[in-house]
């Protein structure tokens, strides 16, 4: 397990709090924003009791098999809808640090290896009116957990599984607070939206699944600001904001 010391540590400067056992590391997150804290200000678990993916599923690791972390960032309004591929790409980047290849990213906030999820990414923003605070960018990366029996409908990994071997918590979290740092910099450069599109797993045959309706179609390509463009087989491309991508046969 992590502890305050270790990682203030290891990550100074960056202001840390390290929380054994908490709700949501999000929400912690937030609270802290709300008081005022630092740009790059991190929260990390050991384990989270109300860990949350989006549109209110849950997000479940074992202690301290997992990084489970939330990134205080104040990006530009008009670029929030880009937080979600500054969290994928920095967790594409650190992975690919390990040398893994078939690391993909699902649109809109999965990062996979060989098609099976190993990451996810949920921005969460705080607003006052309609001034935007800032964002906990909310991370949970699978290291060093078995899922072969996993409950959920899309495959998981981690990375120690691919790698085979126990994957340090620390360094892997240097690694990617690195990746954050390099991207949240970038997050109005073309750059970003670039090497975001090559790595979006895009072509196949999909479902979007909104809260009000249903598309099947061609996931045929990405905006800049990383709305979906879906085909569906009537021909009418639909600009997709947010929703599920769920893969379906032809
Ligand atoms: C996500 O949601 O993928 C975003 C997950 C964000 C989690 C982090 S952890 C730190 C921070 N604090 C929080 O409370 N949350 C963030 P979504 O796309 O809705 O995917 C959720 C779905 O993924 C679940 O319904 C399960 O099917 C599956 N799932 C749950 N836990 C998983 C895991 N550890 N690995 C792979 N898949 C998982």
């Amino acid at each position: 397990m992590f502890t305050q010391e270790l990682l203030q540590y290891a990550l100074a400067p960056r202001a840390v709090v390290y929380e054994p056992r908490t709700g949501s590391t999000n929400d912690d997150a937030i609270h802290w924003l709300l008081e005022g804290a630092p740009e790059g200000a991190v929260v990390i678990a050991d384990e989270q009791t109300k860990g949350r993916g989006r549109l209110g599923r849950q997000w479940v690791a074992p202690p301290g098999g997992a990084l489970l972390l939330s990134v205080i960032l104040r990006p530009p309004r008009e670029l929030l809808t880009r937080m979600s591929m500054v969290g994928a790409l920095a967790v594409t980047d650190m992975i690919e640090s390990y040398d893994v290849t078939g690391v993909d990213i699902k649109w809109p906030n999965d990062v996979r290896i060989g098609g099976r999820k190993v990451s996810g990414v949920l921005p969460e923003a705080a607003w006052e009116g309609d001034r935007l605070l800032g964002v906990a960018l909310g991370i949970g990366v699978n290291l060093n957990i078995d899922f072969t029996n996993a409950p959920f409908p899309q495959p998981a990994t981690s990375l120690g599984t691919v790698l085979d071997t126990q994957v340090n918590r620390v360094e892997a979290l240097k690694r990617l607070l690195r990746r954050i740092d390099h991207w949240a910099q970038r997050i109005g450069d073309d750059g970003l939206f670039a090497a975001w599109h090559v790595r979006l797993g895009l072509g196949m045959r999909a479902t979007v699944q909104q809260s009000d309706s249903v598309l099947v179609g061609i996931a045929e390509d990405a905006e800049p600001d990383g709305t979906l463009l879906l085909r569906t087989d009537d021909g009418v491309l639909h600009r997709v904001r947010a929703g599920d991508l769920l893969p379906t046969p032809n």
